[in-house]
């Protein structure tokens, strides 16, 4: 991501490329390979989590999810260490840093917490968190997170379907895409005070990209509620995308008939689009999206950049989302 400074314009923060020190750790040799797995790809997802050590760290309370159904929903690729996932971050309301959200979001009340539901739909409303935690069966999905600055994650999380509540409040005709508008209280996020974005950091969706059953409401990780560094206590993952699309700790969801104004278009409208679909094939105006690195892989910074894929590997659930879109106009 960039930082807005006051004389030059955007620089990109020199954090963004530091390891932490987790990832110079020596890490168990990944061994099962996809084809030894044949077809059970749900099963090898848990079985790979399991390998990590990393089952449930046993920090926060709780939050298993059955293994989910949908599409694509559960890789079979390695996990990232809870450690790794839960240290290395951007939650800029916490700090530019990689490294500060774990320390600084200490301060973040992840409860009470209510969203409102509002814009064109035929029941908006308040959602208390305990009522969104009931709403639907809680799923484990084994998602790649990959973010603009070049790294990567894999990411057990716990939620359900966006698709889910969308249904409860019956969106009207005119809806044609969802905001989603994410905390901004001084008292709790001291990154407020830092001119980084106009806060607070909003994101948006087409309603088709909202519906389609990967796009997830994610209330945990690693079988537990959310660490408030991660978004707690409920954030958005839409794993084709950058990962900036992923917006943490949501209090509203608006629908509308406009294409919403997000917070990182408004910062930089040259160098992040509306859509921010995962696409090795359109660099970046100031470098180039074509590999990443894994956090947490043998090697630390060194360690070998892999090919980034098109919709971060999803294309075969929604590349059809995009068909006769120009992606090289609409980035
Ligand atoms: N509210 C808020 N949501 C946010 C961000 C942020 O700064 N603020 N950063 C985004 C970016 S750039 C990324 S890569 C992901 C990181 O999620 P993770 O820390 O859980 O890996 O969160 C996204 N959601
Ligand atoms: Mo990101």
């Amino acid at each position: 991501m960039l930082i807005r400074t006051h004389d030059n314009g955007f620089n990109h923060p020199l954090g963004s490329e530091i390891t932490p020190q987790a990832a110079y750790q020596n890490r168990r040799q990944w061994l099962l390979s996809a084809a030894a797995l044949g077809g059970a790809a749900s099963w090898a997802g848990r079985e790979a989590w399991a390998q990590t050590g990393t089952t449930r760290p046993g920090k926060l309370a709780a939050l298993p999810g059955r293994t989910s159904s949908v599409a694509g929903a559960t890789t079979v690729e390695k996990p990232t260490s809870y450690s790794d996932a839960s240290s290395y971050n951007n939650y800029y309301e916490f700090g530019t840093d990689k490294s500060d959200p774990v320390a600084t979001a200490k301060t973040l009340k992840p409860r009470p917490w209510t969203v409102a539901v509002e814009g064109l739909v035929n029941k908006p409303g308040n959602f208390d968190l305990d009522a969104l935690l009931k709403l639907s069966p809680m799923e484990e999905r084994i998602y790649r997170l990959r973010c603009v600055e070049g790294w990567s994650m894999v990411i057990p999380w716990v939620g359900y379907s966006l698709a889910e509540l969308i249904k409860q409040v019956q969106p009207q005709g005119g809806a044609k895409y969802v905001e989603f508008v994410t905390l901004a209280d001084n008292k709790q996020m001291p990154g407020l005070n830092a001119n980084v974005l106009d806060w607070p950091y909003v994101e948006g969706l087409r309603m088709d990209e909202a519906m389609h059953p990967l796009t997830l409401l994610a209330f945990g990780m690693y079988g537990e509620v959310l660490p408030n560094q991660n978004g707690a206590p409920l954030r958005l993952v839409v794993p084709w995308k950058y990962g900036f699309k992923s917006g943490k700790s949501l209090v509203k969801i608006r629908f509308t008939d406009k294409e919403p104004r997000t917070a990182w278009n408004v910062a930089a409208p040259q160098e992040y689009g509306f859509y921010s679909n995962v696409n090795p094939q359109v660099s970046h105006p100031r470098w180039s999206q074509a590999t990443e690195r894994r956090i947490g892989e043998e090697g630390g910074l060194f360690a070998k950049r892999r090919q980034t894929q098109m919709f971060n590997g999803y294309e075969p659930q929604v590349g059809q989302l995009y068909a006769g879109m120009d992606l090289r106009k609409l980035f």
